[in-house]
């Protein structure tokens, strides 16, 4: 609604120009349809109202997946469960909208695991480079054993953790130059999310990193507070990076997961009928929000391309190299994240691989 009254606003008012500007600068990718809701109508007493969270933006595969979230719920509750959608981050970052929701304030949000590093240690596995070689291997791990373990030890603090959704592989972008190799990112100052692991990663490739919120940073990309950035395609496009930074090198150095996240204050007051359907609505979420963020890569790449951005593949040969110099940062995470943990990941995608 607000989006089609400013877009009408400016072409009247601003005539063809602005409206061609925000047109090329912006690389609008169209997303696929919201799948129907399947499933029974859920019975069970009461009203209630779920405030949702993020930190990603409308135009996000995040936020498409949220869509899904409140069609599913709001339909098989009949109406007696209402979701509210609050991208942007405008009730807080991915911490303070996780904080909010132990305070019973704010129902449910979707943070990257990453800046919950320092709640929950063990998300950290997460954050070693190159973990996952394909998004699959991804998947198998976050649907089986690890990732149930994860979400029950997850569900505490004040938390409880409902299913798990796609942040993505994560590209690197920034102002000053095409990045090739380790030594192309010397002195580059980086953002990176609040997470110690990820600061440890481009210190051993040479950049200069800096922590932030998520909620900060295309004003800190603007101001040239930091040069770079490093996040999934889908997020570059969609918070618009690609105004502030020329460059960008396909690095896939890092799957990032979201995970889904309910106040137990609030979780504690719904009817066991209603916590059954958000479970399940979640789960779709997950599996539609995977959906969306893959199928749409490849075009808002060549989006990315039209809009100016210059894009970097890397060869085979040029990954390696960036894998080579961070095989350091697994020896020393691994007191830290648990061997066995880092061990049993690693086992199930050599084992996957060896199936392929
Ligand atoms: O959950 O902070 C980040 O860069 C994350 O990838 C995400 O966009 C917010």
């Amino acid at each position: 609604m607000t989006t089609t009254t400013t877009t009408r606003f400016v072409s009247v008012v601003g005539g063809a120009f602005l409206g061609l500007t925000a047109l090329s600068a912006s690389a609008a990718t169209e997303m696929p349809p919201l799948p129907d809701v399947t499933g029974d109508t859920v019975k069970a007493d009461g009203d209630f109202e779920i405030k949702f969270s993020i930190g990603t933006t409308e135009s996000g595969a995040q936020y498409r997946g949220l869509e899904y979230f409140e069609k599913i719920v709001e339909q098989r509750s009949d109406g007696h469960i209402q979701v509210a959608l609050f991208p942007g981050a405008q009730l807080g970052d991915d911490r303070q909208a996780t904080s909010a929701l132990q305070a019973g304030t704010l129902e449910m949000t979707m943070p990257s695991t990453s800046p919950l590093v320092n709640m929950f240690p063990k998300f950290a596995v997460f954050d070693l480079p190159f973990l996952f070689p394909k998004p699959e291997m991804a998947d198998a791990v976050l649907d089986g054993e690890i990732g149930q373990q994860m979400l029950d030890d997850a569900s505490s603090k004040g938390l409880v953790a409902i299913g798990w959704g796609e942040n993505g592989y994560r590209q690197l972008t920034n102002s000053q130059h095409p990045v090739e190799k380790p030594a192309d990112l010397e002195g580059l100052k980086i953002r990176t999310m609040e997470n110690e692991l990820h600061l440890d990663i481009w210190r051993t490739l040479g950049a200069n990193p800096t922590p932030m919120s998520f909620a900060e940073l295309f004003t800190a990309l603007e101001q040239g507070v930091v040069d770079g950035q490093e996040n999934p395609w889908i997020t570059i496009e969609s918070s618009k990076f690609n105004e502030v930074q020329d460059y960008a090198t396909e690095t896939n150095h890092v799957y990032t997961p979201f995970i889904t996240l309910v106040s137990a204050r609030f979780w504690d007051r719904l009817p066991e009928e209603y916590q059954q359907l958000l479970r399940d609505a979640a789960t779709k979420m997950g599996d539609y929000q995977r959906h969306v963020s893959r199928t749409l890569n490849d075009q808002i790449k060549q989006d990315l391309k039209d809009s100016g951005m210059q894009i970097t593949e890397l060869t085979p040969e040029q990954v390696k190299l960036f894998q080579d110099k961070l095989e350091p940062v697994y020896q020393d995470w691994r007191d830290e994240i648990g061997g066995e943990l880092i061990d049993d990941i690693r086992a199930q995608v050599q084992q996957a691989q060896a199936q392929q």
